[in-house]
């Protein structure tokens, strides 16, 4: 049977349900989940990654299946891995449980772990994956489970979110270099939520100077996990001793480099999946110079200032048909201001 049967599609949704369990966080690891079935197609047992470090969802799911695995179904969200990572290599775990068949619906996209599919093959396991298998639908959705991450391992750099608060007329500080607090607190509260999201915060020495941000996750009991994401400073100035940055509430990395790509890669090299820039105008045009902002999250105060900076520096567009075109994903009133979620086209062509 090269494609999922019914009872293997319904146990692929529940698999979907599994890997997006509450509290799961996003990070270096993508979320799995996995369902083993009976061959009379009844749920042997369940299983799902809960982050970086602990067992992958089909040994998740074999641990709690024990005997019964053997002669079973995998019914996996993402192709199972074929490397030793932080953990050993699930294709051999499967293997030697004696599953006998495994329905995935990702293609694993990242280059140091794929594989898997043709290592069960190659020891007699009947293998089915991909859009072919279970479905283009099913295999968006399994995607974005992990949009970041697949974007991240694809493509060999984090994904970049950039976070903008101005005023209508765009404006991210007075003339005078007053900027607290151009947006209302329900945003300023939602920036902290974001960042409890993403696995690094970038902004530049320039920023630091300025401001002394703390960019960490504010810890006031809310709903959102306590996960602090990397604190990142880049830029070739010395960060001043007593900087809030340099507290330890959160790691910090500085980074004495100008050049995006650099940054990306160092942060790669860290586990980093999801970056969100905080940048001023000076880094964040850097970042669209360098053709690696992803994504803008956009906070627009109904004030107009008339004067001071703008959210964004040269950027090398000098007339309109270079403006970085955007598409509009959401729109959404919070407090006194308005949210704009936006992608960059280039992100949506090659995803
Ligand atoms: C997971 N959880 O359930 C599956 C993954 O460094 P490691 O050993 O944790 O391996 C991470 C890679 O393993 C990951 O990038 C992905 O390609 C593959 N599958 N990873 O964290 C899972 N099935
Ligand atoms: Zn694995």
């Amino acid at each position: 049977m090269s494609t999922a049967s019914g009872t293997e599609t319904d146990a692929l949704l529940r698999a979907l349900a599994l890997a997006a369990t509450d509290g799961v966080p996003h990070g270096p690891n993508p979320r799995v989940g996995c369902v083993l079935l009976a061959p009379d197609g009844t749920v042997v047992a369940e299983g799902f990654h809960r982050g970086a470090g602990t067992p992958h969802a089909e040994v998740d799911a074999l641990a709690r299946a024990g005997a019964l695995a053997r002669r079973s179904t995998a019914v996996v969200t993402l192709e199972p891995c074929n490397h030793t990572g932080r953990t050993g290599p699930c294709a051999q775990a499967l293997i030697e449980a004696g599953v006998a068949r495994v329905v995935f619906a990702q293609v694993d996209p990242n280059p140091v772990a794929a594989g898997g599919a043709e290592t069960l093959s190659a020891a007699g396991v009947d293998v089915v994956g991909g859009a072919v298998a279970v479905g283009a639908v099913l295999v968006a959705q399994a995607r974005a489970l992990n949009e970041f991450w697949t974007f991240a391992v694809s493509h060999g750099r984090p994904f970049v979110t950039w976070k903008a608060a101005s005023t209508l007329d765009g404006r991210i500080a007075a003339s005078d270099g007053t900027s607290r607090w151009i947006t209302s607190a329900p945003a300023r509260a939602e920036v902290h939520a974001l960042r409890s999201e993403v696995d690094a915060v970038v902004v530049g020495t320039g920023t630091v100077l300025a401001d002394d941000p703390h960019l960490a996750v504010r810890r006031d009991g809310t709903s959102f996990d306590s996960r602090q994401p990397m604190r990142v400073i880049v830029g070739l100035r010395d960060i001043p001793v007593g900087a809030r940055v340099l507290d330890d509430a959160a790691p910090t990395l500085h980074l004495r480099t100008h050049d995006p790509l650099e940054v990306l890669t160092a942060l790669f090299a860290r586990d980093v999946r999801h970056v969100l820039l905080e940048g001023g105008p000076t880094v964040a045009a850097a970042f669209v110079r360098a053709g690696v902002v992803d994504a803008v999250r956009w906070y627009v105060a109904p004030a107009l200032l008339g004067a001071g900076p703008s959210a964004l520096g040269d950027a090398g567009m000098s007339t309109v048909s270079e403006a970085l075109r955007l598409q509009v994903i959401d729109v959404a009133r919070v407090g006194a201001d308005v949210r704009i979620d936006a992608r960059v086209f280039r992100t949506m062509e090659e995803d």
